[in-house]
């Protein structure tokens, strides 16, 4: 049975709002890992993180996303250098809280499509993702880059795309981070480019077509357990659904009307449901 998680910015209406009592809620519901949106690394009081998910006896995740101050692949040097030590910094806090990974956006400016230079950019998020995962390695962390829909990324939105990348970058500890959201806008078949991830497949997102949770819309679940128990597949399963138009976490989604009525009751659905359907693989 795959460990099964929810990222804590379900329950968030602001990116800072505190992710200490979101872990109670993630085990009430009845997932095994908490996922953490590393935004603001420094701002965190990880070792208490890291005391709250003991106590509760849950598994971390963790995630990240670039901006346009903090873009490893930016013309720009100063901003790059502010790329890599924001990489830096939530390695470190993927160690400390005890995660395996760091997935996300993590090549570019998460929802930023430059006009120009991206043959450049591109240049430039390969050799800082190198130096990425020479830190990544050093802490045991697998850098997981996220494969992301054309609205919200430029440069991998296809598995294709992203083994592309890996294969330049060509680190062990550099990976593919999939999500059935993104899958479903790019790919022509979700179970099929599950497969063609194949190994290099590190993180894994469950959400459905409209951003519900899982078991609330059309994603083939059967065909992704089969595709994820044929290629052996054995890190978490993360539930990121966001459900609530509130504050910044609905409107840096594109949230306008509520998804979920009882938003604690369908965590737990989800939950259910993924340990039924998908994680038995
Ligand atoms: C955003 O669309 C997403 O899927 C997140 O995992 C990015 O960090
Ligand atoms: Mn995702």
């Amino acid at each position: 049975m795959l460990p099964v998680g929810i990222h804590l910015s379900y329950w968030q209406v602001n990116w800072q709002d505190d992710l200490q009592p979101l872990i109670g809620k993630a085990k009430s519901a009845g997932f095994d890992v908490a996922e953490f949106p590393i935004l603001e690394p420094r701002k965190l009081n990880l070792k208490n993180l890291r005391r709250t998910l003991d106590h509760e006896g849950m598994l971390a995740s963790c995630g990240t996303g670039l901006d346009t101050k903090r873009d490893i692949s930016s013309p720009d040097l100063s901003i790059r250098q502010a790329g890599v030590s924001h990489l830096r910094a939530c390695i470190e806090s993927a160690a400390i809280l005890g995660s395996p990974v760091l997935g996300g956006v993590i090549y570019t400016a998460w929802g930023d499509i430059p006009p120009k230079d991206r043959k450049l950019r591109r240049a430039y998020a390969i050799e800082n993702l190198q130096i990425a995962a020479m830190i990544a390695e050093e802490y045991g962390v697998y850098l997981c880059l996220e494969v992301l829909n054309r609205f919200e990324g430029w440069l991998i939105n296809t598995v294709e795309e992203g083994l592309e990348l890996l294969a330049e970058v060509n680190s062990p500890f550099v990976k593919l981070h999939l999500d059935t959201f993104h899958l479903n806008i790019e790919e022509d078949d979700i179970a099929s480019s599950i497969r063609h991830a194949g190994e290099n497949l590190g993180h894994f997102h469950c959400v459905e077509n409209n951003r519900k949770v899982p078991g609330r819309g059309h994603i083939p679940w059967g065909q992704v357990r089969d595709a994820l128990r044929e290629i052996g597949y054995s890190g978490y399963l993360v539930t990121e659904a966001f459900v609530n138009p509130s504050g910044e976490v609905g409107n840096a989604l594109f949230i306008w009307r509520s998804l979920a009525d009882d938003p604690d009751l369908e965590a737990r659905s989800a939950a259910e449901f993924l340990k039924r359907e998908v994680a038995n693989v």
